[in-house]
């Protein structure tokens, strides 16, 4: 809950992201970094929980980020379960600007997750998100190659790294805006049906 000016209690708009991506991209750091602000160099097999939230303020909208993360089970693709997309307003696609197989890899979890999704009857918001961008020296996929393909597919590209702290906020918020905007979208979509059938009530109660 949070209190605007007349002190007036407003409930936090809650937003499910989920992070979908190949092994080792980065995933589980990132979640770490924006729910808890720390990093480990070593590897993380699973952050213990299914997920993480992240309370922030919108266009002056508070919101909840509610944060899934994978347990390592995307080691095998098709080990994603479906109840993992289920209710997600927004996706971390996330790959390692280090790796070229990680970008590859990228790819097939975008049109898998198209897939997935195309029959649940729900809209997700996609960002792209290229990690360990403090990796400079070592980078194989150069910014343009992946903004270009994020183009291509309607997403938005942005680069972090969970390591030295860029950009991790600003992809979340980002993301959190472009779900919340979806929201509101589909609550005044079914604002006015609402009010005919209040209408509707009326009229047929009253005579
Ligand atoms: N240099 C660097 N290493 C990172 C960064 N993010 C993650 N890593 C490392 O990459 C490895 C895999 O990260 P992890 O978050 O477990 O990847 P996941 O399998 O996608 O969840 C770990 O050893 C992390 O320490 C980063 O921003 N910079
Ligand atoms: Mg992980």
């Amino acid at each position: 809950m949070s209190f605007n000016q007349n002190q007036e209690q407003i409930k936090d708009q809650l937003i499910k992201i989920i992070t979908l991506g190949p092994s080792g991209a980065g995933k589980t750091s990132l979640l770490t970094r924006l729910t808890q602000d720390r990093f480990s160099d070593n590897y993380i097999a699973t952050i213990g929980v299914d997920f993480a939230t992240k309370r922030m303020f919108i266009n002056n909208q508070p919101v909840k980020l509610q944060i899934w993360d994978t347990a390592g089970q995307e080691r095998f693709r098709t080990a994603i379960s479906k109840s993992y997309y289920r209710n997600a307003h927004g996706i971390f696609l996330v790959f390692d600007i280090s790796n070229e197989v990680s970008f590859t890899e990228v790819q097939l979890w975008h049109q898998k997750t198209v897939d997935e999704i195309k029959n649940m009857n729900q809209e997700i918001q996609f960002l792209l998100v290229g990690c360990k961008c403090d990796l400079e020296s070592k980078r194989q996929i150069s910014y343009d190659v992946a903004y270009s393909f994020a183009q291509s597919l309607g997403m938005h590209y942005i680069e972090t790294s969970a390591k030295m702290n860029t950009n991790c906020l600003e992809a979340a918020e980002y993301l959190g805006k472009m779900c919340l905007q979806q929201i509101n979208e589909k609550k005044n979509q079914e604002q006015p049906v609402m009010e005919i059938k209040q209408d509707a009530i009326k009229k047929t109660s009253c005579c």
